[in-house]
């Protein structure tokens, strides 16, 4: 086959692939929960670049993530956060990007929106663009390197199992928290609804549309999605969401990446991360 000619011919300047899945002997990490400064998190990584930016030196990564992080309000688990993601992401070989992307002003949440906002951004920061973006909720830490940061062949669910819910799935068609899809499967869907202001929906929203184009949910096993959640206030729903849900398959091509309106306010490139601040409010 192709490939076995292409083993065959890499020479010593070429690298090996980097693995696929992790190796068996790894599994299980800890988190640490404990408040830290950002600049202590810094010296620990020098090895990470500019924007929150890696590539394993060692291998060729077989995947080109973008991390996706919807925020505001939340710099107490930025540190504790990305302390985490950066030694757990560098384990599994990928090479991935980390985006914060940071709602200015003080209309209700959009979480849905700022993920399109960092989806559009993000592609535009990286040399031949990202093929995988992980839509990551920052409150959420995951708990086993074998909960590869990867896109599969059908969108996954990766965050199903989380302490908080006593690992246990809350509800079967459940899509929040950290979800991961292709290029090709998120544009297919036109990306997520911007019409969700405030908690609650927008998620399920972004299962419709999938299941309405055909994919099917893929997730690992309970005992490998195994997430830790940080400890926070719960939000006000939107009382909205119901009844935007009820009109999803209709009109989800006429709402969603292709009807996405936002001004970047500034991009900032820290060392751990990439900083989209955007405007996301319609205009009055
Ligand atoms: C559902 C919400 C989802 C949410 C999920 C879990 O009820 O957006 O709960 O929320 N759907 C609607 O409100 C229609 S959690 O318990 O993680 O805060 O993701």
């Amino acid at each position: 086959s192709t490939t076995e000619n292409s083993d065959i011919k890499r020479n010593e300047t070429e690298l090996p692939m980097c693995f696929d899945e992790v190796p068996g002997d790894f599994g299980p990490v800890p988190v640490n929960k404990t408040e830290v400064e950002l600049d202590w998190v810094e010296k620990l990584y020098p090895e990470i670049q500019l924007g929150g930016m890696y590539t394993p030196p060692n291998c060729t990564a077989r995947h080109k993530v973008a991390i996706i992080i919807p925020f505001r309000d939340r710099q107490q688990h930025l540190a504790v956060f990305l302390r985490h993601m950066h030694p757990f992401l560098m384990m599994q070989q990928v090479e991935y990007g980390i985006f914060v992307v940071e709602q200015a002003g003080n209309s209700e949440f959009n979480r849905a929106k700022l993920m399109n906002v960092g989806f559009v951004e993000s592609q535009k920061l990286k040399a031949g663009g990202w093929q995988c973006f992980i839509f990551h909720d920052i409150d959420l830490l995951p708990l086993d390197l074998r909960n590869m940061y990867s896109c599969p062949r059908q969108p996954r669910h990766m965050s199903a199992s989380i302490d908080k819910f006593h690992f246990k799935l809350p509800y079967e068609d459940i899509f929040g928290g950290v979800s991961a899809m292709t290029l090709e499967q998120f544009t297919k869907v036109n990306g997520f609804s911007n019409k969700y202001w405030g908690w609650g929906g927008e998620d399920d929203d972004m299962f419709y549309r999938l299941k309405k184009v055909g994919y099917h949910i893929a997730r690992y096993k309970m005992s490998i999605a195994r997430y830790a959640m940080l400890d926070h206030k719960k939000s006000t729903a939107n009382p909205k969401r119901y009844q935007l849900l009820s009109q999803t398959s209709k009109v989800f091509q006429k709402d969603g990446l292709s009807t996405l309106q936002y001004q970047v306010v500034k991009v900032t490139l820290n060392h751990l991360y990439t900083h989209i601040l955007a405007n996301i409010d319609e205009p009055s």
